[in-house]
């Protein structure tokens, strides 16, 4: 079996609970309930989020370490300040999809540059909480 591990960046510990015109009324416990259900028999599943960048560096070298089969991130802001999180997922060597709930293109300029999607196999940015499905789906595919 498969493991996956799904990571979030900073405020996405607020989903559902704040500007559910741009990111949804799901919370995050309720994705994460319903990737379980969708993935539960094929895949292993790891969930993880942190406000803090530091955290996230030490559970991607967790992960790194541990070799698992791939990385669903949705870095939140980071995306587009973290040159320290770009880093640690080049370094991970791990097959990485960066996952945006909005389209990130559609909003301010400076959302428009991400510093982390280089290290990543694709981004997939606009598609709601339905782009963590399809990032999952693809890392077991591949
Ligand atoms: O669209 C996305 O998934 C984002 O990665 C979300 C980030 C934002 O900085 C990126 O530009 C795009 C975090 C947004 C703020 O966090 C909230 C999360 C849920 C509800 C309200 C705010």
């Amino acid at each position: 079996m498969k493991t996956i591990a799904i990571l979030n960046g900073p405020n996405l510990d607020r989903l559902g609970k704040r500007e559910p015109e741009i990111y949804g009324r799901a919370t995050l416990a309720d994705v994460e309930a319903a990737l379980r259900t969708e993935f539960a028999p094929r895949a292993q599943l790891e969930f993880f989020q942190s406000n803090h960048e530091g955290a996230l560096v030490d559970r991607i070298s967790f992960l790194a370490d541990a070799k698992i089969d791939g990385i669903v991130i949705n870095p939140g802001g980071l995306t587009h300040t973290s040159v320290v999180l770009r880093d640690s997922l080049a370094g991970s060597g791990l097959p990485v999809v960066e996952v945006h709930i909005s389209n990130i293109y559609k909003r301010e300029p400076f959302r428009h540059h991400s510093y982390t999607a280089p290290t990543a196999i694709g981004v997939i940015t606009g598609l709601g909480i339905e782009g963590y499905f399809a990032a999952v789906r693809f890392l077991l595919q591949r």
